[in-house]
This record gives structure tokens, sequence and C-alpha cells, in this order.
């Protein structure tokens, strides 16, 4: 109850933040791009970590005010890069969406409003979502990311493998990247069907036309692996964890 009432100060008293997770080129160890990530400071009730107020904010709608501050603000700081000429030309953001935002109707316009608003390359700008993001309605999500795509935004499935028919949406949906959940990533080198599962998700996204992101590489044995299995790009503590703005800044 009381995180409840605390998250709605979130937004309107200036209590979140975005930190950077680098994502690297696995061929050239370039970096090519971030992954945004929300953090909330509570004047009430403290730090308090995403897996529990992002589920929170799901069920009690707030999720759609942070989702737009989410939006809004990693656009903003994509702005300021770019501007600032730091960005090499292949360089996204991604920035996470929860379901509820993705089945909230107004949402494809608002992604593309701010985009035309920045002057940025769509390209520059890409939606996660995850499985649960179009289990509830698959017609709908095709169309809403489909739309995106058609902007050229792009779309990337994240913990991908994680959850049910994961073959069947990438026949239906409109998809530019998979990302490897850290789950499997982490077993590589100790668990063989583990890494069967990797390697079929890569040749299986190549299949489809899309890259491959792996999440949670912790050591250069398990980049190794990916590598040689093709997987395009990664992120995770072995080249960074998840940065303030001004650090990433001086990465860029
Ligand atoms: O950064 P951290 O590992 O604590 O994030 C935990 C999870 O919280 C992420 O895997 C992601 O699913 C979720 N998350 C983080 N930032 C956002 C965000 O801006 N929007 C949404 N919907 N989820 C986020
Ligand atoms: O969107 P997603 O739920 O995948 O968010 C990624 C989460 O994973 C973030 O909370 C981030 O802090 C965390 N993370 C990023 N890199 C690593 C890593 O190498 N190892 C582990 N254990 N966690 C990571
Ligand atoms: O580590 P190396 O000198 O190979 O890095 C070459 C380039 O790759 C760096 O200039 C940087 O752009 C990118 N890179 C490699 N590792 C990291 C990392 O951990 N974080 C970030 N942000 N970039 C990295
Ligand atoms: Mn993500
Ligand atoms: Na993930």
């Amino acid at each position: 109850r009381q995180l409840r009432q605390a998250l709605k100060q979130a937004v309107p008293g200036g209590e979140l933040a975005l930190v950077f997770q680098p994502k690297i080129d696995l061929a050239s160890r370039r970096l090519i791009g971030a992954e945004a990530l929300l953090r909330w400071h509570s004047a009430s009730v403290g730090a308090v970590r995403p897996d529990l107020f992002i589920p929170l904010a799901e069920e009690t709608g707030d999720i759609l005010a942070i989702g737009d501050w989410v939006l809004d603000e990693g656009i903003r700081h994509l702005r300021g890069w770019h501007d600032a000429g730091r960005l090499a030309d292949d360089f996204a953001l991604a920035l996470n969406v929860s379901s509820r935002q993705l089945q909230h109707d107004g949402f494809v316009e608002g992604v593309l409003r701010r985009v035309a608003e920045s002057g940025l390359p769509p390209a520059r700008i890409k939606i996660e979502v995850t499985e649960s993001g179009f289990i509830h309605d698959l017609k709908e999500a095709q169309a809403r990311l489909g739309a995106l795509r058609a902007a050229g935004v792009g779309v990337s499935i994240d913990d991908f493998g994680t959850g049910y028919s994961s073959l069947s949406y990438l026949k239906s949906l409109p998809v530019s990247e998979l990302k490897i959940d850290r789950s499997f990533v982490r077993e590589i080198g100790h668990d063989a069907d583990d890494q069967k599962l990797v390697e079929t998700i890569i040749v299986i996204a190549h299949l489809f036309g899309c890259s491959v992101v792996a999440e949670g590489i912790e050591t250069e044995a398990q980049l190794e692996v990916l590598r040689r299995l093709g997987c395009d790009e990664g992120q995770g503590y072995l080249f960074s964890p998840p940065v303030s703005v001004d650090e990433f800044a001086r990465m860029l």
C-alpha cells in the first residue's frame, strides 16, 4: 500500500533516472548501442528495484506515465549525443516497453510523434518488448510493431526463449532483433543443451533476418563461444554494467 502511494510520486517528484548499459558488436568490440534501464529512488521508501516496482506499476496503471517518461528521457539523451556528433552511424538506443504500454491505444502514435519531434533517424531507436507483450493479442501486437518497423524504428524481443511458442511469434511478428536471455548465456560451457539452444536461436534469428544480442555476458569464455556461433551483439558485466548518463557519455 505504501509502495503504491509512493509510486504515484515517481514521475511528478522527479524520482526516476535512466542508466545505460553498453551494447557491443562482438566481432569488432565496438560500442554500437545501449539499453536504457530504469532506476527509482523514492523520497518516501528509498531505492526500489525495477523487478519489484515495474510489475506493480503495470498492475496500478502507473506504467503508462512511467513509460512515457522513459521514452521522453531516453530520446532526450540520445538526441544530445547525436547532436554532439558522438554516435557511430549504427548506434541505437533500446528502450524497454511493457505489455501494458504496447496494448495502450496511443502507443504507436506516441513513439512516432516523439521520434519525429526529435529529428533523429528512426533507426537510432529500438523498442524492446517481452513475449508477454503480445501473448495477449497477437494480431494487434503485429499491427503495432509493424507500424513501428515500417517507420524505421527497431523492434527487439527481450528475454527470447523464456516464454512459450517463441517460434510461431517469429513467423508473424515484424521484429528486427532477438535478445537471448542471460539464463542461457550463463550456462554456456556448463550445460550442453543450453548451448545448443543458444546456437539454435542464433541460426533461426538469422534465417528470419533478425540480428541477435546475447545478454549477461560475464566471461571471455562465453564471449568466445558466442562469437564462434555468430552472435552479432552482446551486453553484460564483461563489457560494462549499466552506468549513469554522465559515465555513459564519457564512453561515447
Ligand atoms: O536493470 P535491471 O536488471 O535491474 O532491470 C530489471 C528488469 O526491469 C529489466 O530486465 C527490465 O525487464 C525491467 N526494466 C528496466 N527498465 C525498464 C523500463 O524502462 N521499462 C520497463 N517496462 N521495464 C524495465
Ligand atoms: O531488460 P532486462 O530484464 O534483460 O534487463 C537486464 C538486466 O540484467 C538489468 O537489470 C541489468 O542490471 C542486468 N544485467 C546486465 N548485465 C548483466 C550481467 O552480465 N550479469 C547479470 N547477472 N546481470 C546483468
Ligand atoms: O577494449 P577495446 O580497446 O577493444 O575497445 C575498443 C572499443 O570498443 C572501445 O573504444 C569502445 O568503444 C568499445 N568497448 C569495448 N569494451 C567496452 C566496454 O566495456 N564498454 C564500452 N562502453 N565500450 C567498450
Ligand atoms: Mn531489456
Ligand atoms: Na532480458
